[in-house]
């Protein structure tokens, strides 16, 4: 049988590159298989290396919330090629989306640019820490914030996926300035800042879990880990690198009404390109370098070409609220047949197919999901040209892109799938 070119590509790339992916969950551990080489995208659509079209629900994991190579991003973009590509000085971009951002997320009165979700996380974990001068950080299992040394406990998405208990090369000193709890167990966020209140420096959380599969906060949650960090000096954290702008134009702290003091966001700010941000109150904001002295810096941070698609992003979500509407409709429409033990958990347009009957509110519950199920799941849709995120704790995404036609032909083909079963 004459090879694909994707698997031509796979076996040259895994002579380069650990694993042959820059990035662990893209390597089809979580299902099996040959990853599909991407030759191209374009609007709801991505094309393999072997011209197979597929309707693309990974969206690059939750930026390409217009669909792969909208207009205006493009357009701006080509644009920008024009001036330079990166000075390493300040530019009057940066700050246009950084009012942007101040407008548009209720808890950010000042903000700072950087290059990755990760940073950001790791940044505001560190201001938080400096802010109040306490160590320790409270996550929830199944949540992830990039790779983090120190929150790399217990987490979510590709670790999830690699089923890595907790990964090698953090040490055990930072590791143990962590104390991960089960989502949604508020009882326990208690009891831990009875016993430790005093030492912590803050509670960092996805306000809608993506990266165990798509979990929400139970009523209550949210507005319990305002409370209780309120009263014990600790800061809250909201990680709206998925949720931020996807959920909402204000995200997820708009669409449950809670503001947290420092926000981490990314994916959709940088319009497909690397970009991403952590803000909150001014006066923590005000103790960041070169203000104050907690220091964090960044070669590219606010470079043109990032901030210019991020702009052009922003811009269009602001000015057609209506995306949100439609987003919340396909992606309702999408997930309205629920499968004989399965159990869907959608908020937005995030969304993920739990292959067990359900509930599913927490890390232990996600993991009782029949895996080797979803991975036959998976590759009979990419089979049919549909490509789900290849990792039951994953969420997939819809754009502005998707069409009512193909919400038609991923419906039809998931009923397939379980009709043959
Ligand atoms: P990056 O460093 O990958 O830009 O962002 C890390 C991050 C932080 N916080 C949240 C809530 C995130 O979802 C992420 C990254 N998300 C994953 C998808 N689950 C990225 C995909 C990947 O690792 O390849």
């Amino acid at each position: 049988m004459t090879q694909t070119q994707s698997e031509i590509l796979f076996t040259r790339a895994q002579e380069s590159i650990p694993g042959g992916v820059n990035s662990p969950v893209r390597a089809f551990r979580g299902v099996g298989g040959v990853p599909r080489f991407i030759a191209r995208g374009q609007g709801s659509s991505i094309y393999d290396v072997d011209g197979n079209e597929y309707i693309d629900y990974i969206c690059s994991w939750g930026p390409l919330i217009l669909g792969h190579r909208p207009p205006d991003v493009i357009e701006a973009l080509t644009a920008v090629l024009d001036v330079g590509t990166s000075f390493g000085a300040p530019t009057g971009r940066e700050v246009e989306l950084a009012e942007l951002i101040v407008d548009a997320v209720p808890s950010v009165e000042m903000v700072r640019l950087v290059n990755s979700g990760t940073e950001a996380t790791m940044s505001a974990l560190r201001v938080a820490r400096g802010f109040t001068g306490r160590t320790l950080t409270v996550k929830f299992e199944g949540c992830y914030h990039g790779h983090v040394d120190s929150l790399l406990v217990k987490a979510g998405s590709g670790v999830a996926t690699l089923g890595i208990p907790d990964t090698a090369g953090v040490p055990k000193e930072f590791a143990d300035t962590t104390i991960a709890l089960p989502y949604n167990d508020l009882d326990r966020v208690e009891q831990v800042f009875s016993e430790r209140g005093d030492k912590i420096a803050a509670v960092i959380t996805e306000p809608v879990s993506g990266n165990m599969g798509c979990v929400p906060p139970q009523p209550g949650f949210l507005e319990g880990l305002r409370r209780i960090t309120e009263r014990h000096g600790s800061l809250l954290i909201f990680d709206e690198v998925m949720t931020g702008f996807r959920l909402s134009y204000g995200g997820a702290q708009q669409l449950y009404g809670i503001t947290p003091d420092l926000t981490t966001m990314g994916k959709i700010i940088g319009g497909g390109l690397p970009l991403a941000a952590y803000g909150g109150r001014a006066d923590i904001m005000k103790k960041v370098a070169p203000v104050g002295p907690i220091y964090q810096a960044g070669t590219l941070s606010g470079n043109p070409l990032a901030v210019t698609a991020g702009i052009a992003m922003l811009h269009y979500l602001e000015q057609h609220p209506e995306v949100y509407d439609a987003l919340e409709e396909r992606a309702a429409q999408l997930t309205s047949y629920v499968p004989e033990g399965v159990c869907v958990n959608r908020v937005g347009s995030m969304f993920t197919f739990f292959f067990q009957p359900g509930p599913v509110t927490d890390f232990e519950s996600a993991k009782r999901s029949d895996t080797a199920r979803f991975g036959r799941f998976f590759h009979f849709l990419l089979d049919h040209g549909v490509y789900f995120p290849p990792s039951q704790f994953e969420a997939g995404f819809l754009s502005a892109a998707h069409t009512d036609r193909d919400i038609a032909k991923t419906m039809s083909t998931i009923r397939e799938f379980f009709e043959s079963q």
